[in-house]
C-alpha cells in the first residue's frame, strides 16, 4: 500500500515528506525533482515567499545509488524563510476564507499564528516533491501527467483538445500556462489589474494523466472508485472548493445521448469521444483521464475584509499576511502530484510488486490479455 504523509511549519527550520510503500529498483532522477519545484516557483500572481526560498530537495532515505530500495523515503526542504521568523509575530483577527478562526476555536490557541504555520500553501511543496518521485514512478510505466490554465477569475481560456497541447502550455506561456495567447494575455492583464485593486483570484486548472491501463479503480466498493480518491486528493489542496471528472458540470445540462461516449471496435475498444474523463464506474477506460480542479480566491487581502479580534472580541479588519495575489499559474503541478500519487495507488494495488521489475512483468501480462 503505498501512502505518503507531510510535516513541517511554513515559517519553521523545514518541511518533509514521507513516503512509504514505493517499490525498490526505480531509478530516481534529483533533477528532475528540482524541475518539480522550480514549476511550483513561478508563475504570474505570485507573492515575495517565492524568492526568499531556492527548494532544494534533499534525499535523506530510501534511496541509494540512484535507485529506491523499497524502504521510506523522505525528502526534506529547508526553509530559508526560518531565521526570519525568531522573534514571535502574534496574530489575533482572522480572515474570512482561511483556516484561522475554526483552527483556533478547535485546538485552544489565542495566537492564530499557530494554525496558519501547518494551514498555510507553504506545505504543497512538500506534496510536489512527492509527487515528483511519483510522476518518475509512472513515467516508467509509460503513464504522464500534466496539466494547464483553465480559467483565471473570469478570464476562460479554449479548452487543450491533445496531450500535446496540455504539455506544451507551461513552455509557450509560463506566467499564467494558459495555452493560447489571447487568453494568457486576457488573464494577465486580469491579475495586474487585481494586484492595483489589493485584491485576489482564484481559476480553473485541467489535469491530463495518459497512458493509463484500463482497470485501474475498482467499482466494486466506494472507497475503491478512484473518481473518489481523486476527488478527495485534490479537493485536500489548500483553496480548492470543487473538483470536477470529465464534463462532469457540463454534462448535468444535457441529454444523456449527447454525454456518453459511444462504443467501437477497431483492434481494441475505442471511443469516439471522452467526456467521462477517462473513468467510467471509478475505473479507467483506457481513455485520457481529465480532471479539473476549482481553487477560490487567497484568503489574504491587502485590503482586508472585516474581522473580529479574538482577544477582545471587538471589530477590526482581517489581519494582513504576506500573500499571493493569484496562485493559479503556479498551483498546476500541486494538483500533479496529487493525481500522480492516487494513479500511483491505485496501480500498485492492481499490479503489486516489491521491485520495478515484478510490477513490469504483471503490468505487461495484464496488458496482453486486455489488449
Ligand atoms: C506559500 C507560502 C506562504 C504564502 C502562501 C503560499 O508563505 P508566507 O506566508 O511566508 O508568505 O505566501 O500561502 C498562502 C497563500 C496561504 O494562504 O497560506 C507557498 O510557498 O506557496
Amino acid at each position: 500500500m503505498l501512502r505518503f504523509f507531510t510535516s513541517g511549519e511554513s515559517h519553521g527550520p523545514q518541511l518533509t515528506a514521507f513516503i512509504e510503500g514505493m517499490p525498490a529498483g526505480l531509478m530516481i532522477n534529483p533533477g528532475e525533482v528540482q524541475k518539480e519545484m522550480q514549476r511550483r516557483k513561478i508563475g504570474s500572481g505570485n507573492g515575495a515567499r517565492q524568492n526568499i526560498e531556492t527548494d532544494e530537495v534533499e534525499i535523506v532515505s530510501g534511496v541509494r545509488q540512484g535507485k529506491t530500495l523499497g524502504s521510506p523515503i523522505t525528502l526534506v526542504i529547508k526553509n530559508k524563510d526560518f531565521t526570519n521568523w525568531t522573534e514571535p509575530k502574534e496574530m489575533r483577527s482572522p480572515r474570512p476564507g482561511h483556516a484561522d478562526l475554526a483552527g483556533a476555536q478547535k485546538y485552544n490557541f489565542t495566537d492564530l499564528r499557530n494554525v496558519l504555520e501547518r494551514a498555510s500553501a507553504r506545505e504543497t511543496a512538500a506534496r510536489v516533491a512527492a509527487g515528483a518521485v511519483f510522476k518518475q514512478f509512472l513515467q516508467a510505466l509509460g503513464i504522464e501527467v500534466a496539466s494547464y490554465t483553465l480559467q483565471i477569475g473570469s478570464v476562460a481560456s479554449d479548452k487543450a483538445s491533445t496531450f500535446e497541447e496540455v504539455k506544451n502550455a507551461e513552455e509557450k506561456n509560463p506566467g499564467t500556462r494558459a495555452f493560447n495567447e489571447a487568453s494568457d494575455q486576457a488573464m494577465e492583464a486580469l491579475i495586474a489589474e487585481t494586484r492595483k485593486n489589493q485584491d485576489t483570484l482564484g481559476g480553473v486548472i485541467e489535469v491530463w494523466a495518459v497512458g493509463l491501463p484500463v482497470g485501474l479503480g475498482s467499482y466494486v466498493q466506494w472507497d475503491r472508485k478512484m473518481d473518489g480518491q481523486l476527488a478527495q486528493a485534490l479537493m485536500s489542496i489548500q483553496s480548492v472548493k470543487a473538483v470536477e471528472i470529465g464534463e462532469g458540470i457540463e454534462a448535468t445540462q444535457k441529454p444523456g445521448s449527447k454525454v456518453h461516449d459511444p462504443i467501437a471496435y477497431a483492434e481494441g475498444f475505442v471511443r469516439s469521444s471522452n467526456n467521462a474523463g477517462g473513468l467510467e464506474g471509478g475505473v479507467t477506460n483506457g481513455e485520457p483521464l481529465i480532471v479539473r480542479v476549482y481553487h477560490k480566491p487567497i484568503a489574504t487581502l491587502y485590503s482586508p475584509l472585516p474581522s473580529v479580534d479574538i482577544g477582545t472580541k471587538e471589530p477590526t479588519p482581517a489581519d494582513i499576511e504576506r500573500s499571493d495575489i493569484c496562485v493559479i499559474p503556479r498551483a498546476g503541478v500541486i494538483s500533479e502530484a496529487m493525481t500522480a500519487y492516487v494513479i500511483a495507488q491505485n496501480v500498485l494495488e492492481k499490479f503489486g510488486g516489491d521491485c520495478m521489475e515484478d510490477l513490469l512483468a504483471n503490468l505487461k501480462s495484464y496488458k496482453g490479455r486486455v489488449g
